[in-house]
């Protein structure tokens, strides 16, 4: 655990005793402040008094001699409107942060030679992958890294500040948005594209909270951004002109669709770098198992040139890529019965995320639905080349059946299960060379599941229903 020694001996809130407010008020507590935590949910305000987090209501407390309001991401703070906590604690000018700022204060009070290295990740989609593969890059390599934020470890829960430690951060819209004093050495935003508009007041807050991954950096700094959609692009190329002149963070363009003579750029299994090494390199990840599809080849890219920017060789990283095994519910390959391959890409909630799924295999078996987002499909109207057949589920069947007429033959099933069987089914009877079922659902789970993670399971407990019984047949 980081210890967060800014406030000893004031008071500070704490609101959301989820991870996030449950890691804060321990990190606080352990600094000598005097915690007061909250959570709209009583149940999970017994488990903090059980833990030993003293709670107060925050919403009857007089706000005078509060030094600041630890809030958790989830916790709306000014769209669609404000926690009425919040607005209580900027009524009388309490600051409201997060605990990444408590990170960031933590790391900052240290000397600037002794600070370690801090990467923070961002981006729509491919934010957990990169910050894990660079984790996996960088452990592998002997480095003392550490992935947390997003990805599931509160950054304070993270080891404490020590000579040679890296910490690699995947930080969410939410998380940046309730940061200021964050300054990473390597900034990575992967790619942008419209997702919790109705946290951020519309598409202009969600970048300017994305952009926040940039703030504070200087002139050693990395500041790493896709090329690959015009959002990133828009970014990149301003900031090629304003950190040059500024004397700012050295701009690292990214691309896995064109071959950039300044930057670093991936193709068909290969890394090109034209930048870190005197010579242009060409660095072979080959068929590094777990970095499937072109936009995996963007995520490898944008972590080799961070591991690059830690002191890494090109060689050591193109090796560590290697035994890199993915992050479960993530394009996962779970097994394949009778040459149908299944895999698991239930962490595809958006459309952006299923269209890298869709770009990433042959003869596509696809189970898609559930609680629709804003949009539905309509992002991948050119992706269903190598879609064979939809398999339609929850909420969002009858919507998506409408939206897939005369692009791509439908079948809705209901259910997980019932979807599974029947992709199954059709790709075993198809006469096609690569058959994958794929769930991509491009949708929340919340209808049928607890979770994406939940929902993931299902499908893999599906699959091997289906596994046990082709045993049985063929052993009968
Ligand atoms: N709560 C209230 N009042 C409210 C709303 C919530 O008291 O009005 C309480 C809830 O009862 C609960 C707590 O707040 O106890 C939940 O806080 P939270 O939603 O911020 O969840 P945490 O458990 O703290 O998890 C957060 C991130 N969650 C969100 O941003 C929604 C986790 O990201 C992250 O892994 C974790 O911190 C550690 O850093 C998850 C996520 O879904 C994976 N992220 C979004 C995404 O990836 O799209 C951004």
């Amino acid at each position: 655990m980081i210890t967060v020694t800014g406030f000893a001996q004031k008071k500070v809130a704490v609101l959301g005793l989820g991870r996030t407010g449950m890691s804060a008020a321990r990190a606080l507590v352990a600094g000598g402040a005097d915690v007061l935590a909250w959570d709209d949910n009583a149940a999970n305000r017994e488990v903090a008094e059980m833990a030993g987090i003293a709670c107060h209501d925050l919403e009857k407390r007089d706000w005078s001699d509060i030094a600041a309001l630890i809030l958790s991401p989830g916790i709306a703070h000014t769209h669609p409107e404000p926690h009425h906590v919040v607005e209580l604690a900027r009524a009388v000018d309490v600051p409201v942060m997060g605990d990444t700022e408590l990170f960031a204060r933590s790391i900052n009070a240290i000397p600037a030679k002794d600070r370690p290295m801090v990467f923070g990740i961002t981006g729509t989609n491919g934010k957990t992958t990169t910050t894990a593969l660079l984790t996996h890059i960088l452990r592998e390599s002997g480095q003392d890294a550490h992935a947390g934020g997003n990805i599931g470890t509160p950054c304070l829960d993270l080891p404490e500040p020590h000579p040679g430690i890296i910490y690699v951060l995947e930080l969410s819209s939410y998380q940046l948005e309730l940061t200021q004093s964050l300054h990473c050495n390597g900034a990575i935003l992967l790619n942008l594209s419209p997702d919790h508009l109705d946290r951020h007041g519309g598409f202009a807050g969600y970048e300017a909270a994305k952009r926040r991954v940039f703030a504070n950096q200087a002139k050693d700094d990395l500041a790493i951004l896709s090329m690959d959609d015009a959002h990133s692009q828009k970014i990149c190329v301003h900031f090629l002109f304003m950190n040059e002149i500024k004397e700012q963070a050295k701009t690292i363009p990214v691309s896995a669709l064109a071959t950039l003579s300044h930057g670093i750029s991936y193709a068909a299994g290969k890394i090109f770098d034209s930048i870190t090494y005197d010579v242009p390199l060409c660095v072979d990840i080959g068929d590094a198992p777990a970095l499937m599809g072109r936009h995996n080849g963007q995520n490898a890219a944008a972590a080799y040139v961070a591991a690059r920017h830690a002191g890494l060789p090109a060689d050591m990283i193109a090796s560590a890529m290697q035994t890199f095994t993915g992050l479960e519910h993530r394009m996962e390959d779970i097994g394949t019965i009778n040459g149908v391959r299944f895999i698991n890409d239930s962490k595809a909630t958006n459309a952006e995320a299923v269209r890298q799924a869709l770009g990433a295999f042959d003869d596509i078996f696809w189970i898609a639905g559930g609680r629709a987002k804003a949009g539905g499909l309509d992002a991948l109207d050119r992706a269903y080349d190598d879609v064979r057949q939809a398999f339609l589920i929850g909420e969002a069947q009858n919507a998506f059946a409408r939206q897939l007429k005369g692009k791509v033959e439908a079948t809705k099933c209901g259910t997980l299960q019932m979807a599974v069987r029947e992709a199954f089914n059709t790709a075993m009877e198809a006469d096609v060379s690569n058959p994958v079922v794929l769930l991509s659902p491009a949708c929340a789970s919340f209808d049928q599941f607890k979770d994406f993670k939940a929902r993931g399971d299902a499908f893999r407990a599906a699959m091997s229903e289906l596994k046990d019984k082709q045993k049985q047949q063929k052993s009968a």
